[in-house]
Formats: C-alpha cells, sequence, structure tokens
C-alpha cells in the first residue's frame, strides 16, 4: 500500500517539490471574502442570513446559556468526563511551565528598561462541528489561553438541528475554562469574532483549525485580528530500526492516515522486513477500521516507506522534510532526541504512540505542518502573550547619549530625530 522510495526519490517528491498542502484556492478565498464583507458591512442581518444558509439552522441565541452548558453534562458519559479531566490535568500541568516572567533588563539611577509579559484580552477559538468534531481540540485550544491569563475565553462552533451545539464539546469547554460560547460555524463564525456584529463581541486573536473556507477566512481577517496558523494535513514521521514492531509502526501510520485523505505518513528505516511486515499489518489492521477508506486513501497516495542505510540518514531526510510529528522508535530514543532539529514535536520510544500526545500526556497538538516546522512551533502559552518593551532615561542618561543618537539620525537624514534628542538639551 505503502510505496517504497529511495531517499533521492523521496527528496524529490516530497520535499524539493515542496509538495506542500495546497494552498487556498481563488474560488475558496473569493467565497469567503465576499461572506466577511458582507457581516462587516450588515452585521448581524448577513450573520444571520450565512448560518442559516450556511450552518443549515439558526440557532435561537448566539451564546450558548448557562443551563444549555449544565444540561451538556448529563449528556456525556461520566467515565469520558473522567478521561477529559485527567486529559486536562495533564495538559494543564504541562502548559503551566511555559509561563514567561516580565523581565527588567537594566535598572540604575539614570536607565529602566524592561518587557513587560502580558496576555492578549480576548482570543476566539475556532471549534469544527462535522466528523472532526475533538474535545481534544477544545482543551489544547483554550488550556494555554487560560493558563496566559486571557480575560474572555471565546468558542465557537456549528449549531445542529435541535438548536445545540456537541454536549461532549460543551463539557470540554467548561473542563478547560471557555467563558463564552457560540452556537456559529465555518467563514460567518470567523468574521462575526474578527469584526463584531451588535450582540457578537469581537476578539484580539482567532485559533483553531477548520475546513478550507474556515483557513480561508482566517488568512483574510489575519492583521485585524492575530490568527495561529493555517494548518495543512496532519503528518507523522517513523523513525526506526529492526527493533521496532511492525504492529505498532503500522498502528501509528494508520492513525495518522485515518484523520484525512491527504495526512501524510511516512516510515524511515534501516529495515527491509520492518517496511515489509509493516505492510501486511496495515492491510490487517485496517480490516477492522471504521475509517478505512479515509486511512486506505492517504496511506496510497500521501504516504512513503523509505529505505535508509543508517539512522542519521533517516534523521537527515526527517530534518528536511520538517514533519508536524516524529516518532523515534529506536532502542536509545533519548541518543537522537537532540539530532531531530525541525519537528512539531518529537514521541520518544516504542510505547508512545502519537495517539498519546494527541489526547493525554500534556503537550500541545496544534503544531506546525508542511515543513514549517522549520521557523515555527506548535501552540503554547506564548501565543496568548504579548511582549510590551519600556525605557526611562534621565536627563543626564540623555546627555550622555545624545552624539551617538545625533550622529546616526544625520546619518539617516532625520534631522527631526536629531532634534527630539537636542531640543531636550537645550543645543537646538
Ligand atoms: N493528530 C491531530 C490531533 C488530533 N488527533 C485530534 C486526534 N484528535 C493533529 O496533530
Ligand atoms: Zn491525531
Amino acid at each position: 500500500m505503502i510505496r517504497i522510495y529511495t531517499s533521492e526519490q523521496f527528496i524529490d517528491t516530497f520535499i524539493r517539490s515542496k509538495n506542500k498542502a495546497k494552498s487556498l484556492s481563488d474560488d475558496t478565498l473569493k467565497i469567503a471574502k465576499q461572506v466577511i464583507d458582507q457581516i462587516r458591512l450588515h452585521g448581524e442581518s448577513a450573520l444571520k442570513e450565512y448560518v442559516q444558509k450556511f450552518d443549515g439552522y439558526l440557532p435561537l441565541n448566539w451564546e450558548v446559556t448557562e443551563e444549555e452548558r449544565k444540561q451538556a453534562w448529563s449528556k456525556v458519559d461520566g467515565e469520558t468526563i473522567t478521561s477529559l479531566q485527567k486529559a486536562a490535568d495533564n495538559i494543564k500541568k504541562f502548559h503551566s511551565k511555559q509561563i514567561q516572567q516580565s523581565k527588567i533588563m537594566e535598572l540604575t539611577e539614570d536607565i529602566i528598561s524592561g518587557q513587560l509579559y502580558r496576555p492578549i484580552e480576548s482570543v476566539g477559538i475556532y471549534v469544527p462541528g462535522g466528523t472532526a468534531c475533538y474535545p481534544s481540540t477544545v482543551l489544547m485550544n483554550a488550556i494555554p489561553a487560560v493558563l496566559a491569563g486571557v480575560s474572555e475565553v471565546t468558542m465557537t462552533t456549528p449549531v445542529r438541528e435541535e438548536d445545540s451545539i456537541a454536549p461532549i464539546l460543551s463539557v470540554a469547554a467548561d473542563i478547560a475554562g471557555v467563558n463564552k460560547i457560540y452556537k456559529i460555524g465555518g467563514i460567518q463564525a470567523i468574521a462575526a469574532l474578527a469584526y463584531g456584529t451588535e450582540q457578537i463581541v469581537p476578539v484580539d486573536k482567532i485559533v483553531g483549525p477548520g475546513n478550507k473556507y474556515v483557513a480561508a477566512a482566517k488568512s483574510i481577517v489575519f492583521g485585524d485580528v492575530g490568527i495561529d496558523m493555517i494548518a495543512g494535513p496532519s503528518e507523522v514521521a517513523i523513525i526506526a530500526d529492526e527493533t521496532a514492531s511492525p504492529k505498532y509502526v503500522a498502528a501509528d501510520l494508520i492513525a495518522q492516515a485515518e484523520h484525512d485523505e491527504n495526512a501524510r505518513t511516512f516510515l524511515f528505516t534501516t529495515s527491509e522486513k520492518l517496511i515489509n511486515e509493516t505492510k501486511i499489518e496495515i492491510v490487517k489492521q485496517c480490516e477492522k477500521l471504521p475509517r478505512a477508506i479515509i486511512a486506505k486513501k492517504s496511506l496510497s497516495t500521501q504516504s512513503a516507506s523509505v529505505l535508509v542505510s543508517n539512522i542519521d540518514q533517516a534523521i537527515d531526510l526527517v530534518n528536511k522534510l520538517a514533519p508536524e510529528h516524529v516518532e523515534i522508535q529506536l532502542d536509545n530514543p533519548l541518543l537522537y532526541l537532540s539530532k531531530v532539529k525541525n519537528a512539531g514535536s518529537i514521541f520518544l520510544g516504542s510505547y508512545t504512540p502519537e495517539a498519546i500526545g494527541d489526547y493525554f500526556g500534556g503537550p500541545n497538538h496544534v503544531l506546525p505542518t508542511s515543513g514549517t516546522a522549520r521557523f515555527s512551533s506548535g501552540l503554547s502559552v506564548d501565543d496568548f502573550m504579548k511582549k510590551t518593551t519600556y525605557l526611562y532615561y534621565s536627563e543626564r542618561a540623555l546627555c550622555d547619549a545624545a552624539l551617538h543618537v545625533v550622529n546616526i539620525a544625520s546619518e539617516e537624514k532625520l534631522i527631526g530625530h536629531a532634534r527630539a534628542v537636542q531640543v531636550r538639551l537645550g543645543n537646538d
């Protein structure tokens, strides 16, 4: 099922040709822009029209009421709630260590400089409502925002026929500490969060996954509000040798492939035997998989097995690929940790499937895809913080620095800048 590539073929197909997540089509962007423009212009009336048209049902109120949020708890099985709470505890513990402090860089009688580290005031989290209606997404996006100290964490997700949202999303929102939930999906949700309407309060930053329309809408409102990233299809790269279990390798490739027909899965190994046995395992394991059609499509069109001559070569290919997830299924995985330079998140050893990280381990599952791990990172508390620098100079300090400022300002032919210093020293 998974095609076998030599390392050169792999580089040509997946790296050199930049076989990346397809960028947003002009048509998608055009539709998104139309909807956004109308909602900006006409507020509530346009929002209602699009919710009715695209979400298929107009809710009585945009916001999920206290009562509805309470009732959602009785609609979710108790054991699932306990598991979500345990996952949330781990995610909180991990992310709380990410919080940085404001800093003073210099503190003398004449100069004070520093950097304030403070939360963004309000954030909107988009959560899909269709087949990808994931409570784990709520936890992964909302917990770092709450820990950052964002005072208004708003979530939005499409309304369903009975004027409700999926109860599990509401429960996850309560566990994570979300303040407000709106029953709005799609482009219209992004427009309402970015610009507000008579009833919707606009936010400062929008995060969370979505289909191509949501992605297009996020890319359009970016600049007026912050966004997290435009994520491509999910990816995993497994580095393994002959000691790895084909059963585990196959299971992890399938777990990624079942996300999406375009999900990308890669196996880099020194063992031809592992490649062959993994193939057999994949066929076997797909038999009992509800999403087998999606997984098989992804595995047959977007995946590669590469036979490498040694592990360093595997690591080199992974670094060139810069995938979202890397699994190191080798005997001594810690030995290789620092060598993997470009990856969203790394999973060490045969007992750390990516699935433990997707749901439970603590690190975030919102990660850079399509090679963007070369220059960006997964969602963290920092994404919900701003850094504001500040500076104080006394008269004496300004006097000491004046000549240098005037020299540079004159070089830049910005005499107004030079004067702003000179005027204070009485030399203008
Ligand atoms: N693997 C996905 C996250 C996810 N998995 C959510 C299950 N639910 C992207 O990292
Ligand atoms: Zn996943």
